[in-house]
This record gives structure tokens, C-alpha cells and sequence, in this order.
């Protein structure tokens, strides 16, 4: 079967395009990473290279050797990927060792996979060994008023949890684990990857402070809508605080213990505290 006819690549392309459309992904800001399951790779044997030279990976992902994963080209546009996916896009494949990839498919002429790829690796393993839950994609989009809100709150995983819940009442329910935050750091190495792990461990939305958002999800619907979810709150804030610095009104820690019983969600009483 050809790659691009696939429903797992037409899906992850219409992702990226969707993406692009909100405005997330000015020039080549962004990357997305799909982890392919074992009967899509099948599906496309045939076209898959083993040409490609090993390259690092810039660290070890152990977990995931010898699994393939669709990602997005370093450098490349999202407003392009729909365009001219086989240039913007590619299929890797870890070695045994989980230190090494190589380029299987797409990313054409001299095409590498994006610089956060170690990120993507990581979080993708730690969510794989900490929570079981079969999460295949990683996104990372530049969504302005969440980056605007890095600027105005302290950089507390509690800080941020809370005020995204209380701007957008299904929020507790849609990320009732809460959000983790990064101070701001060098983009696109080891470092970052393994700040961003450590809190993928607890979280599935980790923001970087001054610079995007990374969401984890089990399909691309969620994964996408858990980012909407996650900017559209930073955005009601934005718009609420620009009008006025303090609100007349909220949704109390009370409302939210309420809501967590009627919707069957925990909420860890840690982001619940009194203000
Ligand atoms: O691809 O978004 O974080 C460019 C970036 C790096
Ligand atoms: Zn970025």
C-alpha cells in the first residue's frame, strides 16, 4: 500500500493542516510526531527503505527500538506538509539500541526529522512506561496566548493548572491531571527532552515557558483537541484580564470537587487550594 494513501498519514496531514489554520505554526514553528502501530507498518512494508544511513538520536530510547514513527522534517512548514508531504515528512526507525534512527520514507533530499525529536522520543517512551495508556502522538505548536500567559504567571505547574481550569469549565474534565510547565531553556536537545519527560510522567500537556505547548494523546482528535482545549482557556484568560486584572467571579474549589463527582474525574486536591 502506498504511504500517503494510508489512513493514519492522511490523518496526521489533515492534523498538521488544521493546525496551521489556527495560526500555530508560523514558518517551520512546530513539530508532530505519530508512533506507527505494527499492522499500519505492515501495511506499507514494501515502501519502507533500509537504505538510510544510522543516525543519533541524541539520546536513548531503549523502549522504542526497532519501532517506526511519522514525523516532521526540521526546518519544514506546516503550511506545506499537505502541499508536499514527501519533502516535509518522514518515516524513521530506531535501532536496537534506541540510540539510532534512520530515514525510511519521505523527508526527500537530505530531509532530517525535527530537532525535537529526542522530546518527542522521550515523552512518548515515559508515557508509554508510566501510564500504559497506548499514547501514539506528540504535538508541539506555538499557540500565542498560552506563550502570552508565560509571561504573566509564575511558572507553577499549580498556578497554571488552576487558572486554565477555572477559564473554561470543561477543562478539569478534559485535563483533570493538570498541565505541567518548563522554565524557559535551549530548544531542541537532550536537556529540554529530559525536563519535558520528567513532567510527562505526571502530565499530558507540558508547556514551555515563553515558547508552545507539547500535548500527548492516545489518536490525533484528542491530542489535537487537548491543545484547542488548552489555548482557548489561555485565550478567555487573556481576554478577561485585558478587560480587568481581577475577576468579579469564579468557579470555586467547591464547584470544581462537584463537577469532578458528577463527571467521574479526580482532580488532585493539590491545584484546589484556596485564593
Ligand atoms: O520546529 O518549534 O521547537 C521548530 C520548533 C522548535
Ligand atoms: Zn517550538
Amino acid at each position: 500500500m502506498n504511504v500517503m494513501d494510508t489512513d493514519f498519514f492522511k490523518k496526521y496531514i489533515d492534523m498538521a493542516d488544521d493546525g496551521d489554520r489556527m495560526g500555530w505554526h508560523e514558518r517551520n514553528g512546530g513539530n508532530f510526531t505519530y508512533w506507527i502501530k505494527q499492522e499500519e507498518i505492515e501495511s506499507i512494508r514494501d515502501e519502507l527503505s533500509k537504505e538510510g544511513k544510522w543516525m543519533p538520536i541524541g539520546t536513548c530510547v531503549k523502549d522504542l527500538a526497532k519501532e517506526y514513527f511519522l514525523i516532521s522534517g526540521t526546518g519544514k512548514y506546516f503550511h506545506n506538509m499537505k502541499k508536499d508531504p514527501m519533502h516535509t515528512v518522514g518515516i524513521i526507525e530506531i535501532d536496537e539500541t534506541g540510540e539510532q534512527y534512520r530515514i525510511c520514507w519521505g523527508l526527500l533530499d537530505g530531509g532530517k526529522p525535527t530537532s525535537e525529536m529526542p522530546t518527542h522520543l522521550m515523552n512518548l517512551e515515559v508515557r508509554k512506561n508510566m501510564t500504559n495508556s497506548e499514547e501514539r502522538v506528540i504535538y508541539h505548536a506555538h499557540c500565542p496566548n498560552l506563550i502570552a500567559l508565560t509571561f504573566l504567571l509564575p511558572l507553577k505547574d499549580e498556578v497554571f493548572t488552576r487558572e486554565l481550569w477555572e477559564m473554561m469549565t470543561e477543562c478539569p474534565v478534559i485535563f483533570p491531571e493538570g498541565v505541567g510547565v518548563v522554565k524557559w531553556m535551549v530548544p531542541g536537545g537532550k536537556d529540554i527532552a529530559v525536563a519535558t519527560s520528567k513532567k510527562m510522567e505526571n502530565y499530558r500537556a507540558v508547556i514551555w515557558a515563553h515558547h508552545g505547548l507539547f500535548c500527548s494523546g492516545i489518536d490525533f482528535d484528542s491530542t489535537f483537541g487537548l491543545m484547542h482545549t488548552i489555548e482557548k482557556s489561555a485565550e478567555i484568560y487573556i481576554k478577561v484580564h485585558s478587560v480587568q486584572t481581577k475577576k468579579a467571579q469564579s468557579i470555586t474549589p467547591d464547584d470544581f470537587r462537584q463537577l469532578a463527582k458528577e463527571f467521574h474525574v479526580t482532580l488532585n486536591e493539590r491545584f484546589l487550594y484556596e485564593k
